[in-house]
């Protein structure tokens, strides 16, 4: 599938808002790969499908689960939010025909993220946060650092996601917590 099909096919699966989200992610993703040296066509491919299964709906990703055999711990189980990264991955194999597995990581970790995450990985959970269309403050607060220090903007967004898992009383999977240790202990 070339990225004019790819981007046809997701327009028909994700409402308005979530596919102008995953255009911006996609021109955030190429900005960042440039800037660090990534693979800039990988960044531009895990940015458009990154949220490719957002919308998919609860029956559908429970029959997905099954069909696809995926293994999930409790707490990805009882989260939608963090299920689409997982099922995300194998829609875009299974739908979309992507079997570059470091396309395919970054499209499953970019929820959580993950300690010692590759270049594209790290892009991928950076970009969905900063894009232009977030306009809340932390993600002004993280767009500063984006471009100067990824691995402090990575925290930004770890502190950001904690503190609004705290305030909503959601449970808080692991990952992002060593994601957000990962990328301190980066920076010492
Ligand atoms: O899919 P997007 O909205 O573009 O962004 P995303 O894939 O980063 O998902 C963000 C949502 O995921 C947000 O509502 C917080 C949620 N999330 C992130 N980490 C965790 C989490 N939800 C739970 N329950 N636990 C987590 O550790
Ligand atoms: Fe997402
Ligand atoms: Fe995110
Ligand atoms: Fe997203």
């Amino acid at each position: 599938m070339n990225i004019y099909e790819m981007k046809r096919k997701l327009k028909e699966n994700l409402t308005e808002k979530r596919y102008i989200h995953s255009l911006n992610v996609m021109e955030e993703a190429v900005r960042l790969a440039n800037r660090y040296g990534a693979d800039v066509e990988k960044a531009r491919i895990a940015g458009l499908l990154h949220d490719c299964a957002k919308n998919v709906g609860r029956e559908k990703e429970d029959e997905l689960i099954k069909k696809y055999g995926i293994e999930t711990d409790e707490i990805q189980k009882h989260s939608h939010a963090l299920m689409h990264s997982i099922l995300g991955k194998y829609i875009a194999r299974e739908e979309y025909g992507i079997y570059d597995e470091e396309i395919l990581n970054a499209i499953y970790w970019h929820t959580t993220g993950r300690p010692g995450m590759t270049m594209l990985e790290k892009i991928i959970f950076v970009a969905d946060f900063i894009e232009p269309g977030r306009d809340f403050d932390m993600a002004k607060k993280a767009r500063e650092y984006a471009y100067k220090d990824l691995n402090r903007c990575i925290v930004m967004c770890a502190d950001a996601t904690i503190m609004y898992l705290l305030d909503s009383g959601k449970l808080i999977h692991p990952y992002t917590l060593e994601t957000r240790n990962d990328a301190i202990l980066a920076l010492l």
